[in-house]
């Protein structure tokens, strides 16, 4: 297979260690250099502080790879030319041999291969708004629905319709968990105004929850919410006419299909002068640290039982 696991990724894995799963398109797609590969670091750093190995997922030189260097990581974050590589893209990916950064759906699939059981991200995809003309959603759906993996965001991009998107997430089955509160997360704010199906307040409860799942045979991941901390919040009142005025300028530039989400956020970026960035940067690492703890959590499940 042609699947290559990084030395300390698998040394960990051999003993059974805390890893959490990193995808790249938020870095090569989400955000703008140099500050996706600030973040990229500090990501890792948050799950190492706690005692977890991080593991970034991409595909480079015809080889999907679980555990970057921070050669690779640079030239997922400098290249224009690197591929988004959904469910639908990866063993393409694979045979282009040019580089190519894998979604959540498509990070999930390796993750799930490579016995990687949580996995850390900014937002999921999801259903678009406008998706009952376009047909346009997210593979990230489908992929939590089959592949058991534990994934943590602040919700869904807030850019999504956010009420279809939970609407299809009960429809495929997969659980949504509100870390902590009642309600979803939408990404730059806490609060999307709608109800958390599930909500959790520890990483230990968590991980009690996803062995119910296993326990019971119910496949498919898991989305745990995870809202951006307060003092990093955008409010959603505030975000709702930057988010109109991004989806004005997709439509007058007659953006479809995989280039929809990176156009929206950089919209976004530039009219907020950058807040919205700061705000992503924050709540990926928010994420990060986490799925570090509920992956500790889980480790230390299996130590109790053996
Ligand atoms: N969240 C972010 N930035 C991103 C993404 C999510 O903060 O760039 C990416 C993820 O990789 C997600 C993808 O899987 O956008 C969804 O793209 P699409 O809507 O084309 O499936
Ligand atoms: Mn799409």
């Amino acid at each position: 297979m042609s699947i290559a696991i990084a030395d300390e990724v698998k040394a960990a894995l051999d003993n059974s260690s805390p890893v959490v799963a990193l995808e790249t398109t938020i870095v090569s797609h989400g955000m703008p250099w140099p500050t996706n590969m600030e973040t990229a670091l500090a990501v890792e750093d948050e799950i190492r502080d706690v005692g977890a190995t991080p593991a970034a997922i991409a595909v480079l030189d015809g080889v999907i790879r679980v555990g970057l260097d921070r050669a690779s990581l640079e030239r997922l974050a400098q290249s224009d030319e690197t591929l988004k590589l959904s469910r639908a893209d990866l063993a393409h990916g694979v045979i282009s041999g040019k580089p190519g950064a894998t979604t959540v759906a498509a990070t999930m699939i390796v993750a799930g291969r490579a016995g990687i059981r949580v996995f850390a991200t900014g937002g999921i995809g999801g259903v678009h708004r406008g998706a009952e003309a376009s047909f346009d959603i997210s593979a990230d759906i489908t992929e939590l629905a089959k592949t058991d993996v534990i994934v943590v965001a602040a919700g869904a991009k807030a850019l999504l319709d956010l009420p279809k998107t939970l609407e299809m997430l009960e429809t495929f089955g997969v659980p949504v968990v509100g870390y902590g509160t009642e309600t979803f997360p939408a990404f730059w704010s806490r609060d999307s105004g709608l109800e958390a199906p599930i909500r959790l307040d520890s990483p230990e409860e968590i991980a009690a929850f996803a062995r119910t799942r296993r326990d019971l045979a119910l496949d498919g991941g898991v989305l745990v919410a995870n809202p951006v901390p307060p003092e990093h919040e955008i409010p959603a009142t505030e975000m709702a006419d930057h988010i109109e005025a991004a989806h004005r300028d997709s439509m007058a530039a007659g953006v479809t299909g995989k280039a929809v989400t990176p156009f929206l956020l950089d919209a976004i970026l530039k009219r907020t002068d950058g807040r919205s960035l700061a705000t992503n940067v924050a709540l990926v690492k928010n994420n990060a640290r986490l799925a570090a703890d509920i992956a500790i959590a889980l480790a230390s499940e299996l130590d109790q039982a053996s």
